[in-house]
């Protein structure tokens, strides 16, 4: 039980359900070959045979009661017959249909769809299905996914390194690459199709000119052909001065003419390798990271010029919006949004613009991008950050669907109220063609892929999330216990609320009452409020927290950075009115006298304290609860998370007791009844960086 099967576990099930099931399986009929067939059925073999603990039987046809029949109406004649077909075209390549049907008088459960990895991703279904314990009699069920791409960025160097990976060594092993190909690789894009994730960028957005060459590219087919028969398209990170590094040029210019021929002639090359290659990512003028800016260019300049070079092959580029150029005044947190919203409706049909969830960088709490409500025409691709950065790396449990759930549902006002996050992405409100979400993954060598068994929920929501940007933390969170820690109802109750109680604890104990950025420099792990000896004053924790002998908090309203006017009315009101303004955000856009009084009644100092206390007691009853679940959960498994648990309980009270410790040092006032003391001297925590 080291938590390498993730959620495709596939033991059989009771006995009782096993005999429900026997009449609706008694044999497995996908008629055809291709790859990506053959994956349906093996996937199909071994997940059926072990949920049963007997083989099924796999037919060429339809020869007795109770098949199980897969396929799209041309691989299958028998679901040809079955004249779906224009359901089905509605559906697209990647949706289907799950119905119990008769044929020729016998029983059958079809798993229909237009195309291949739409009857994989029923296949999946069916399976999910079968491993939460749901009824199989009368099925009659029609998915599609409501985003078209649903990709993973991963943050992976040549050299093996991740950037932000907590879960060991890059998945690709460069060196051996393109002669052998890891198994690991094919488990890869099972988990990944598994939850309807259909794109992976390989590599780091502070890219590496190299991953272009010739050399890298093949590598990168091999991985490609790996992927294929699951749905699973590669792209790139890319390096805008790979024109320069790669092909020799003088310039990177977007405008120049040989440099569109360079790229064009690029794009080319790796088609030739790799037909259904999915496009490119694109850091740039960010951090460092070399754009179109050195040549007085526009976003728009260097993002339609690579979509150019692209577009005859169908693919995309997708353009992160992460930029944030220090001016004297500036804040952070309008600075993508100065710098991109003119661009709106400047961008070619082939381009999305990837623009984290928050304005500031993946913080544990951040209100809305406000760039999700101010570009109509432009196709807008979230990007989520799956791995825990500033959220305790591998080491916290924390379940994110809550935090994306809460994005996503956030009302933008754009046309008017209900123009939610979600509503936007999926084109419900402008009707884009091209829509998306990306997760920067947590994946890595370790032999359960993400470091924490618990992180690994927070891949699987991601992907749920990216087919159905309207699901319910609840349910993702119901399946995925049930999937792979335990079905005993009353036990996964438990822990399924655990985690839905996660992200509240995790925000009390880090950055509660909407303070952010506040971790130590370089690494992010643990706290360092007291941060200032960046260059950049944004680089600063305490640019962001601005405490003084008056209060703490940015104020983010016109009488400090006005910030707040980037939202739409009237959220942008309710943001920039204290009294209106929504605790949780309330630091992010005021600064607040430490004796203003919370909806609670308490100081804004008593409630800070209270707060990073009650995430301590949280952890603290979770390390319980898991403890009494000790005989309910295999002992490997059990004793891991158990370990990090620990760790966990350590990190929040060392971030109470830093915070506190260092804050208190301008509030002057002691800690309320109900917050224990500290440990140590707060020159012990400013001198000490919390380890991992
Ligand atoms: C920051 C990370 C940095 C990334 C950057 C980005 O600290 O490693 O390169 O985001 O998203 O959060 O480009």
């Amino acid at each position: 039980e080291d938590g390498y099967r993730l959620w495709l576990r596939y033991d059989s099930l009771p006995k009782q359900t096993v005999e429900r099931y026997r009449p609706h399986v008694a044999s497995l009929v996908v008629q055809g070959r291709s790859p990506t067939l053959a994956a349906i059925r093996e996937e199909l073999v071994a997940g059926l045979s072990g949920l049963l603990g007997t083989k099924v039987a796999v037919a060429a046809d339809l020869d007795r009661d109770g098949a199980i029949i897969v396929g799209t109406p041309r691989s299958s004649p028998l679901i040809a017959r079955l004249r779906l077909d224009h359901l089905l075209r509605a559906l697209g390549p990647e949706g289907y249909i799950i119905r119990s049907v008769r044929l020729d008088g016998r029983r059958a459960i079809a798993i229909a769809s237009d195309g291949e990895v739409g009857a994989l991703y029923g296949a999946f279904h069916l399976l999910r299905l079968m491993q939460t314990v749901q009824p199989l009699d009368d099925l009659d069920i029609v998915e599609r996914p409501r985003l078209r791409l649903r990709i993973l960025n991963h943050w992976d160097n040549l050299d093996g390194s991740i950037e932000r990976g907590y879960a060991g060594r890059s998945l690709w092993n460069w060196s051996e690459l393109p002669a052998r190909v890891d198994q690991r690789l094919r488990d890869y894009a099972r988990a990944c199709a598994s939850v309807g994730i259909n794109g992976s960028v390989l590599n780091n957005v502070n890219a590496d000119a190299r991953i272009l060459s010739a050399e890298y590219l093949r590598k990168v087919a091999a991985i490609a052909d790996a992927f294929r028969p699951y749905g699973v398209r590669v792209y790139l990170s890319i390096r805008f001065s790979a024109p320069m590094e790669l092909g020799g040029l003088p310039t990177a210019d977007p405008l120049d003419p040989t440099v569109a021929a360079w790229w064009r002639q690029k794009a080319d090359e790796i088609y030739s390798l790799i037909p259904d290659f999915g496009g490119f990512l694109v850091k740039a003028d960010s951090e460092g990271q070399p754009g179109p800016r050195t040549y007085r260019r526009t976003h728009a300049d260097g993002a339609n010029m690579l979509a150019a070079a692209l577009a005859p092959h169908g693919g995309v580029v997708m353009w992160r919006a992460f930029v944030y150029d220090p001016k004297p005044g500036y804040d952070r947190a309008a600075a993508a949004y100065d710098s991109l919203k003119p661009f709106d409706g400047k961008f070619a049909p082939n381009v999305l613009l990837q623009v984290k969830n928050g304005p500031i960088d993946f913080q544990p709490r951040e209100p809305f991008h406000p760039l999700f409500g101010a570009m109509p025409k432009t196709q807008l691709m979230p990007e989520l950050q799956i791995t825990q950065e500033y959220l305790g790396f591998s080491n916290h449990l924390v379940f994110l669907a809550m935090m994306w759930r809460e994005f996503l549902d956030s009302d933008t006002y754009a046309e008017g109220p209900g123009s939610t996050v979600a509503k936007v992405i999926d084109g419900s409100l402008y009707g884009q063609r091209l829509t998306g979400m990306a997760g920067v993954a947590n994946t890595g060598s370790d032999r359960n892929w993400t470091g924490h068994h618990f992180a690994q929920a927070n891949w699987y929501a991601f992907g749920r999330l990216a087919w159905d940007p309207n699901l319910a933390p609840r349910r993702i969170a119901e399946e995925w216990v049930r999937m792979t820690f335990t079905r005993d109802p009353a036990t996964a109750e438990r822990i399924v609320r655990m985690m839905l109680e996660s992200y509240e604890a995790l925000v009390d104990y880090m950055t509660p009452l909407g303070l952010h950025h506040i971790m130590w420099p370089g690494h992010h792990y643990g706290p360092a409020p007291w941060w200032d000896k960046a260059e950049r004053p944004d680089w600063n924790s305490v640019y962001y927290h601005r405490a003084d002998a008056r209060g703490l908090g940015f104020d983010r309203t016109a009488t400090g950075s006005d910030a707040v006017s980037c939202y739409n009315p009237p959220i942008r009101d309710l943001f920039a009115n204290i009294a209106t303004c929504p605790e949780k955000f309330l630091l992010w856009f005021h600064h607040v006298p430490w004796d203003y009084r919370l909806l609670s009644g308490r100081t804004l100092w008593d409630e800070l304290a209270l707060r990073y206390q009650r995430g301590v007691d949280w952890v603290r009853a979770a390390r319980k609860e898991w403890d009494a679940l000790a005989d309910r959960i295999d002992a490997e498994r059990h004793a891991e998370v158990a370990r990090k648990l620990a760790i966990q309980e350590r990190d929040a009270v060392w971030w109470r007791d830093a915070v506190l410790l260092y804050f208190q040092t301008f509030a002057k006032r002691p800690l309320p009844p109900g917050v224990e003391r500290p440990a140590h001297t707060l020159d012990f925590y400013m001198t000490t960086s919390l380890k991992w």
